[in-house]
């Protein structure tokens, strides 16, 4: 009981915008457990205003000095901008951290910017929940915008992105031949396609081949009547940064006209519910490595059990 009032409170507070409240919040909400899971189930019904916004591209494309200004556009006019940064940095590496947060910083005077880093050290599973969760505090807490930045590599990246109403996929010259969008499997989720660096010479090679990959793609078969737009951008002297604002605000404009809004919100709702199923069972697995699932795995192992059968008892759903 004494718990539940303590997240009551805390909730109440961030609810309302203080700040310390949400960083206290977010910070529970990172190291999960049943007293996160009580505060999260306040804040879900809260949450569902913000204009939720994936930027998603491989390493040192560029993904963060977008962020930060399409912030400060956004915050020019007007709007509330929460940033949840997932750190591909590994504790053994220290890479760009130090580069975000220094770029990061100049909006952090701003009341009216909320940056968090998300580590993606933990369990496995564990960054898209830690990070949806967090984009539900910012949501609940007022920022009509949540940028969600994560590097598109690999399948947590690639399902939180999913999650949110419109997915940038940011490409940059100057980090190999290929496509990257292409060679990191996220072409597809595109509702937009961000060009950065294009002060460099070697940008339009970048979105010509951008354009001629999208115009395969759509004669391939296009799933909505939104024309996926390649914008191209350049952090060093401004340029399409306005434009991609704009185009991403017309993006949910889009949504909500057509009524795709909908479906898209089925969509994460079902991405989520499922993404949740997944880490409960992941849980119960780990907590289980020493108890009744080692006589299966063993069966398994001495392939007297398949490990569908196997897994159909451990999660007791017996029939085939
Ligand atoms: N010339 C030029 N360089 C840029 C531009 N935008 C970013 N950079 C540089 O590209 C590098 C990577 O930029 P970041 O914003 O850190 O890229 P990121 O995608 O967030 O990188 P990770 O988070 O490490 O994946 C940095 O050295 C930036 O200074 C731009 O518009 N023009
Ligand atoms: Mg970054």
């Amino acid at each position: 009981v004494a718990a539940r009032l303590a997240a009551t409170a805390l909730v109440t507070a961030a609810l309302s915008g203080k700040i310390a409240a949400i960083a206290r919040l977010l910070s529970r909400v990172e190291e999960g457990g049943p007293a996160a899971l009580t505060a999260l189930e306040m804040v879900y019904a809260h949450a569902g205003s913000a204009h939720v916004v994936g930027l998603t591209g491989v390493p040192g494309s560029g993904k963060s000095t977008l962020a930060a200004q399409l912030a400060r556009q956004f915050r020019a006019a007007g709007r509330r901008v929460g940033i949840v940064a997932v750190d591909p940095t590994s504790p053994f590496s220290g890479g760009s951290i130090l580069g975000d947060r220094i770029r990061m910083n100049e909006l952090s005077e701003d009341p009216g910017v909320f940056i968090r880093s998300m580590a993606t050290r933990g369990a496995l599973g564990g960054l898209s929940r830690a990070t949806l969760d967090a984009v539900d505090v910012l949501d609940a807490a007022g920022y009509d915008l949540v940028l969600i930045e994560t590097v598109g590599v690999g399948q947590d990246e690639v399902d939180v992105v999913r999650a949110a109403h419109t997915t940038v996929v940011v490409s940059a010259p100057g980090l190999g031949d290929d496509i990257q969008a292409v060679k990191a499997g996220i072409l597809e989720i595109a509702d937009v396609h961000a060009v950065s660096k294009c002060d460099r010479s070697d940008a339009g090679r970048t979105i010509a081949d951008l354009k001629g990959m999208l115009a395969m793609a759509t004669a391939a078969g296009a799933t909505s009547s939104w024309k996926v737009p390649v914008v191209p951008t350049s952090a060093a002297n401004g340029e399409g940064v306005a434009e991609l604002c704009e185009t991403v605000a017309n993006h949910l404009a889009f949504l909500q006209a057509s009524g795709e809004i909908e479906v898209r919100q089925q969509q994460i709702a079902r991405q989520r519910v499922l993404a949740a199923a997944e880490n409960i069972l992941r849980d119960r697995f780990q907590d289980d490595a020493k108890g009744a699932m080692e006589e299966l795995v063993a069966d398994v192992a001495a392939r007297k059990v398949h490990p569908y059968a196997a897994a159909r008892d451990f999660i007791g759903h017996q029939e085939m």
